[in-house]
């Protein structure tokens, strides 16, 4: 019998959804694991849109306040998917609540929230996590393992780029529930802390500390009609922003983000070149990892493209799925991320990423706002 891990949910957008998502599916395709979440109560401010949400994903029960979510001894976790300006406030009182913690990325608004969001949960004991997904997907577990594996040599170069198109029109509208994205106010920045949060958590992740940033900012389009004001309002975020950037591993490293890459929808991309092997990969082709190895036989060697979809036990997470050769996509990461969560609470193990790494990511972000506002160089 697994034990149940009561869910507590604030907040119910298109996040929401791929939490609870990952809540239903675990147990059946992690049989194995000793805990089994079960979706309690769901929290927001509109009670209709809040009845729907728990009626569709089957939650037991709502709340409108998030005090008093955290205040009731039938919940075990909470998970935050609300604006980032609420992370840090639900967070430090969930962690002295003494309940564990998933919260959405980024982290905070800022490295000071963040420090502070460390501080409790640290003080706490409590478990923590956040939801930087991509790590998951089993081709980029996979080249983790490759470069752990040492296959790839020194590393000299990792570029990253996270692109999409949505915001080119100066019709879209900002702030507000549905477009807190576009208001700095409560997302901290723009595509800094929604998009290249992720190109820099994985590249920690894969590639070590980033030690110095340069960066390069844009907001293309300066005034934008509020959602609730119905006013025309400068716009606070940036829509664009690139840098470069040393890591400590000595590689050098180029990012780049935007909402202003006509055809792009959500298009992120690595690449990391090292001295015996390259590795490729693209979210829009996800299952695939390409591979460049030096050590090939000359006359066949090229560009693998491997399809990361064995069930050997070799390449991470596909044995859980269906059967070899068959695809799985963005939702498993969730999952994924669950199962981690699980077995973490199982074994005893830290789960990564936790608060304390996220929070390194949030640290280069503020650097790399810095960085283009001053137009300099930051040292991490
Ligand atoms: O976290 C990111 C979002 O805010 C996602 O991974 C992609 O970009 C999809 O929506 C945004």
């Amino acid at each position: 019998m697994q034990k149940p891990l009561n869910i507590g949910l604030i907040g119910y957008g298109f996040m929401g959804r791929t939490h609870s998502n990952g809540y239903k599916r675990v147990n059946d395709f992690f049989p194995e694991l000793k805990h089994r979440p079960v979706l309690k109560a769901v929290c927001g401010r509109s009670p209709e849109k809040l009845k729907a949400f728990a009626d569709q994903w089957q939650y037991e029960s709502t709340e409108t306040d998030w005090r008093e979510l955290i205040k009731r001894d039938d919940i075990d976790a909470i998970d935050i998917v609300t604006p980032n300006n609420s992370h840090a406030e639900i967070a430090i009182a969930a962690a002295e609540a003494g309940k564990m913690i998933l919260c959405e990325k980024p982290l905070a608004l800022n490295p000071t929230e963040g420090e502070a969001m460390v501080a409790a949960v640290e003080k706490a004991g409590v478990a923590n996590s956040v939801w930087y997904n991509y790590r998951r997907v089993p081709a980029v577990t996979m080249a983790k393992q490759l470069i752990d594996e040492g296959r790839l040599g020194r590393i000299f170069h990792y570029r990253a780029n996270f692109l999409q198109d949505w915001t080119i029109s100066d019709d879209v509208p900002q702030g507000g529930a549905a477009l807190w994205r576009l208001d700095a106010a409560a997302a901290g920045s723009g595509v800094t802390g929604d998009l290249l949060a992720h190109c820099i958590d994985t590249a920690i992740w894969l590639n070590g500390s980033i030690s110095k940033v340069s960066g390069m900012t844009e907001t293309f389009v300066k005034e934008r009609v509020h959602t609730e004001t119905g006013k025309v309002q400068p716009v606070s975020i940036d829509d664009a922003c690139a840098f470069l950037c040393r890591f400590e591993n000595g590689s050098l490293g180029l990012f780049e983000s935007t909402r202003y890459a006509r055809g792009h929808k959500a298009l992120y991309t690595f690449e990391i070149n090292g001295e015996n092997a390259s590795i490729r990969w693209d979210l829009h082709d996800l299952h695939r990892l390409e591979w460049f190895d030096h050590g090939d036989e000359g006359k066949l060697r090229g560009w693998r493209s491997i399809h990361v979809s064995d069930h050997d036990g070799e390449q991470p997470y596909m044995d859980r799925w269906w059967v070899p050769g068959l695809n799985i996509g963005y939702e498993h990461t969730f999952v994924h991320h669950v199962a981690d969560f699980l077995k973490s609470l199982d074994t005893g193990e830290t789960m990564h990423p936790n608060f304390r790494d996220a929070l390194e990511t949030q640290v280069v972000c503020d650097a790399v706002l810095k960085s283009a506002a001053e137009e300099n160089w930051k040292v991490v």
